[in-house]
């Protein structure tokens, strides 16, 4: 084994940017669209060298989906596996071009993209880890090995939406062990009138909230 290439450096974390999660997609984001000039500024600003994507991914079918459920509308919420779970209108299609990551972004400056939410009896909102499985646990998607073997040690994460993806990848991230940053206008909630809530809840976590105006410079 090798140690980290680099003494210590931050990475960007961009989370679930695509078309179902802005105005007009099918799990539309109200202001989704807003952060997109701030991310992608972000993106190629040379402050970041590890970049990472998250991209949820789901099959037609999946278990989060309203439809699958009778009787079930969409942002009701059922017991799967023992745990909430919320059911979404159907979304992120795998191959649909609302799944797609965003069109207007420089992918090409991100270096790996964590496909989530592929298993069609498995949710999966953190870019870390799944949701409950049937048996119970969390299976980890390999995301915190790539960020260690880089010598990550902090992370900075944006996208949408603030109070589902974004909040536990964020969770997991202080978890796992790293200095976690959530820019707080480069990301947007589905429930905006939850968000003085959800910014108490990720203070006590131990995530660092800023705003993309205030980023750090002296860190890679
Ligand atoms: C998300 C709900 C369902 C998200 C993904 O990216 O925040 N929300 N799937
Ligand atoms: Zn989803």
């Amino acid at each position: 084994m090798t140690g980290p290439t680099e003494p210590k450096s931050s990475a960007l974390i961009l989370v679930d940017i695509q078309p179902d999660f802005l105005p007009g997609g099918r799990l539309a984001v109200a202001e989704g669209d807003r952060i997109l000039e701030g991310v992608r500024r972000l993106m190629l600003s040379e402050r970041f060298s590890v970049q990472v994507a998250t991209q949820d991914w789901h099959p037609p079918g999946h278990v989060s989906f309203a439809s699958q459920h009778p009787d079930a509308e969409p942002f009701d919420t059922i017991e799967l596996y023992g745990k909430e779970q919320v059911l979404w209108p159907d979304h992120c299609v795998q191959g649909s071009s609302g799944a797609e990551l965003h069109p207007e972004l420089p992918w090409e400056r991100v270096g790996a993209v964590v496909r989530k939410g592929a298993d069609p009896r498995i949710d999966s909102y953190s870019g870390f880890r799944n949701n409950w499985g049937p048996d119970g646990s969390r299976s980890p998607t390999g995301l915190a090995g790539y960020l260690r073997e880089r010598g990550v040690e902090s992370v900075f994460l944006c996208g949408l939406a603030r109070d589902v993806c974004v909040r536990w990848t964020a969770e997991d991230a202080v978890e796992a062990g790293f200095e976690t940053h959530l820019i707080w206008d480069l990301t947007r909630s589905v429930d905006a009138g939850g968000d003085e809530d959800l910014r108490i809840d990720l203070e006590s976590d131990g995530v660092r909230l800023l705003r993309s105006t205030e980023m750090p410079t002296d860190q890679r």
